[in-house]
């Protein structure tokens, strides 16, 4: 039983460590994807370059799962 308070804690920890590193972006234009101006209000320091390097497929805008990509590989800082 110990055990088992322990890690919900560990978990519970781990979660709101993880909301808390969460930056939120607004979909403005509600489009499914993110331009350079939806993220810039998000990560004020986004460049072009790495807005470019976020949009893996060069479709011009930057989906969920490229966001998520760039900030693993630390092209946008989380
Ligand atoms: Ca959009
Ligand atoms: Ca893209």
């Amino acid at each position: 039983m110990k055990t088992f308070v322990l890690a919900l804690g560990a978990i519970s920890a781990l979660a709101v460590a993880q909301a808390n590193a969460q930056t939120v972006v607004n979909d403005t234009d509600g489009n499914g994807v993110y331009s350079m101006e939806e993220l810039v209000v998000a990560y004020p320091d986004l460049t072009v370059e790495a807005f470019t390097a976020a949009d893996t497929n060069a479709d011009g805008a930057v989906d969920a799962e490229e966001l998520a990509a760039a900030i693993e590989a630390g092209h946008i800082p989380a």
